[in-house]
């Protein structure tokens, strides 16, 4: 079983709960923040910090974060940084790894950055009556996927909202996933603007007015900024990918001093941890732009303005939220999976970010 015993996808409210039970069961080790921007929605985004003394000042420790749900149908994303979290919790003082890890560290887990999008998602998933909201009910029923599949946060633009003015991606031209919103993994400020981006609304890139316009990326810059984030890992779904920067082909962006035009700086270093997790997990280690093209994601930012290292994960061979059964297994690398969990790959990202000059992945 999965570390918290789960056996189906968490609602927001579950993920609110699950990290408040897991400041009560462990209170000097866990504590649970809120983040200082509501989403557009006016929801509250949280957080759990997992350390020794983690009520005290964290000494200049090195930072673990681990993130999900940048894109709402990605449930996984979510999943298997709270359970990283529960499993961290549960397990300190009873394997000397893990208690040794964080002892070292301070480890920061944000399950759901676009909460917004993510309880539409995860809670709207049906057939949606649009009677009641484009024609005074006189017409058609138009039935829709809902926002099962919506991506982006819940951005509307003057003239270009949906009709009863809510964040609802689905609509009978643009069944889910597009629609309303901004795409949070291209409104960083890494890039922000250039290519693997869209300037229009509608769009399923759509990068925002300017770099760091919405809430919930403001979030994360805050949080980057306010630690000493060493190694970072933001969880997505799908295509069993370990995605290291840069997010854009070597010459779409300005290259970096004194290395093979493109490479970020430490692209040796990067591409060892990456491997390395990758043959923990089974995914492919690549360039972010080997997938494909992109500006003003996570990484794109955090990289180029901290030095700490980000990788993506993309979860799962070929679906936004897969059966649960699935996400047990490719956690703990059981079933079908057996071998090829994340928590080792995660282990290996918190290892590097303890001690980057000596974990042995670099340092062979
Ligand atoms: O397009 C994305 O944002 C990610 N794929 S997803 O299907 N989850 O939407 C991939 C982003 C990879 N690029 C960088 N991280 N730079
Ligand atoms: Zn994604």
């Amino acid at each position: 079983p999965l570390p918290s015993g789960r056996d189906a996808y968490r609602t927001l409210a579950d993920y609110d709960a699950d990290m408040a039970a897991l400041e009560r069961d462990h209170p000097e080790l866990v504590t649970t923040f809120t983040l200082p921007h509501r989403s557009l929605d006016g929801r509250e985004i949280r957080g759990v910090e997992i350390g020794r003394d983690v009520h005290g000042p964290d000494r200049g420790l090195p930072t673990f974060l681990m993130l999900g749900v940048h894109h709402a149908r990605e449930w996984p994303s979510g999943e298997h940084a709270m359970e990283f979290a529960v499993d961290l919790a549960k397990n300190y003082g009873k394997d000397p790894r893990i208690t040794d890890l964080v002892d070292r560290a301070r480890v920061v887990v944000v399950p759901v950055v676009n909460v917004d999008g993510f309880e539409l998602s995860r809670t709207d998933g049906g057939l949606v009556d649009l009677r009641s909201l484009d024609d005074g009910g006189t017409a058609s029923l138009l039935a829709t996927p809902g926002n099962a599949y919506k991506r982006k946060n819940c951005r509307l633009v003057d003239g270009q909202d949906t009709p009863d003015g809510t964040c609802r991606a689905g609509s009978a031209t643009s069944p889910g996933g597009f629609g309303t919103g901004v795409d949070l993994n291209r409104n960083y400020g890494g890039y922000w603007g250039g290519p693997g981006a869209s300037d229009l609304f509608a769009d399923p890139t759509y990068r925002g007015a300017t770099a760091f316009s919405e809430p919930e990326t403001q979030n994360i810059r805050e949080l980057i900024s306010s630690r000493h984030v060493t190694t970072l890992i933001t969880n997505h779904t799908f295509s069993n990918l370990v995605l290291r920067p840069n997010g854009a082909a070597p010459d779409l962006v300005p290259p970096s001093e004194g290395v093979p035009l493109g490479d970020p700086f430490d692209e040796a270093a990067l591409k060892a941890l990456g491997d390395a997790m990758a043959a923990q997990n089974g995914y492919t280690s690549q360039h972010a732009w080997e997938l494909y093209d992109t500006t003003g994601s996570t990484e794109d930012w955090s990289y180029n303005a901290t030095g700490g290292f980000g990788y993506t994960f993309e979860i799962g061979p070929d679906e936004f939220h897969p059966p649960f059964p699935q996400v047990i297994d490719e956690y703990l690398g059981a079933g079908e999976y057996a071998g090829k969990g994340n928590r080792e790959a995660y282990l290996l990202a918190l290892e590097n970010a303890v001690d980057p000059a000596t974990h042995s992945v670099l340092t062979g």
